[in-house]
């Protein structure tokens, strides 16, 4: 008996934790390093900090590892225990999932008045997943041009777009076409499009800016950047996991507010690199910020009246 015990504190055997730590594979659907997987990849790091002996990230990797438009569907099936997304990548999965970047309030007033857990019970029944954190508040997106624009007419333009472009170009008679972005700079320098739709942070960090001319004011809806568990996988892991994922969570939303500052940074950064702001009047602005909410809302509301209305109640002020 003795002997076996000496034998097991040397082979360290006696310093195991009594349950085994867990090690999750996440994925970010942004370019390691760019503006919108920083915030998962901080996370990633004070998970593995707060986590020890607990819960672990394997950070694989972004857009090489899984391409971006796959990656909800990579941690609906497991392939992927965690991912940085946004809901504009996996329509096919969450089709009302558009009414996130529709929110006009915060990730804390989601929290506080039960729309975040309305948000989590819809990725969790429809797609297999647990809606873990937000981030994006503050950043609105904007329209992008290598032409100039006049008032509300892109009717010869061609348009990058994703879903959350998609509603407003078509009622500005742009023709949209849905494109990664890691494939913008390309779809530029060729010509094969006129501009793209992207938020205020983030222009030039794959370049874009040597091929943009114009930006589009004002900025319209706000961005969501989530991160998403797999549901197995997350009803599998012990309180403990969980507690610390969730907490780390909070300390990431917490910092969404620093987002109100970088915004300015940014649109000065673009000004430098040469980027001609084009401001429409009060009136036009007026005209397309409610174009542009209005064919939001329509959308949602054409794949289900019910979860658009409910979603709207506790997402705009
Ligand atoms: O333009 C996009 O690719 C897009 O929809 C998006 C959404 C959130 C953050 C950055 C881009």
């Amino acid at each position: 008996m003795k002997t076996f015990a000496a034998t097991a504190l040397a082979l360290g055997l006696a310093a195991m934790p009594a349950t085994a730590e867990e090690v999750l594979r996440g994925v970010t659907a942004f370019a390691q390093g760019t503006t919108f997987s920083r915030p998962f990849e901080a996370f990633v790091e004070r998970v593995n900090e707060t986590g020890k002996g607990v819960v672990q990230i394997n950070f694989v990797g972004g857009p090489e590892a899984v391409p971006p438009f796959e990656l909800g569907n990579a941690v609906s099936t497991g392939v992927v225990d965690i991912a940085n997304v946004t809901s504009a990548f996996y329509p096919n999965l969450l089709p009302t999932g558009d009414a996130l970047h529709l929110a006009t309030n915060t990730v804390q007033d989601q929290r506080e008045n039960g729309c975040f857990d309305k948000i989590d019970a819809l990725h969790q029944e429809q797609m297999n997943v647990k809606y873990l954190a937000r981030t994006g508040d503050h950043i609105q997106f904007h329209l992008y041009t290598t032409k100039p624009v006049e008032g509300l007419d892109l009717s010869g333009f061609t348009i990058r777009t994703t879903p959350v472009y998609r509603a407003l170009l078509e009622e500005l008679g742009a023709t949209p076409v849905r494109t990664a972005p890691g494939e913008v700079y390309t779809a530029l320098e060729r010509g094969a499009i006129d501009g793209y739709g992207w938020p205020v942070q983030g222009v030039l960090d794959l370049g874009w800016d040597e091929q943009t001319k114009y930006r589009i004011d004002p900025g319209f809806y706000q961005v969501d950047v989530n991160f998403l568990v797999n549901l197995d996988v997350w009803n599998n892991l012990p309180d403990e996991a969980k507690t610390v994922l969730q907490e780390a969570a909070l300390w990431t939303e917490a910092r969404n507010a620093d987002n109100v500052a970088v915004n300015e940074e940014e649109a000065a950064k673009q000004v430098e690199a040469g980027i001609e702001v084009i401001t429409f009047d009060e009136e036009t602005a007026k005209t397309y910020l409610e174009t542009a909410q209005n064919a939001g809302w329509a959308f949602v509301e054409s794949v289900d009246a019910q979860i658009a209305a409910d979603l709207k109640s506790c997402l705009v002020d």
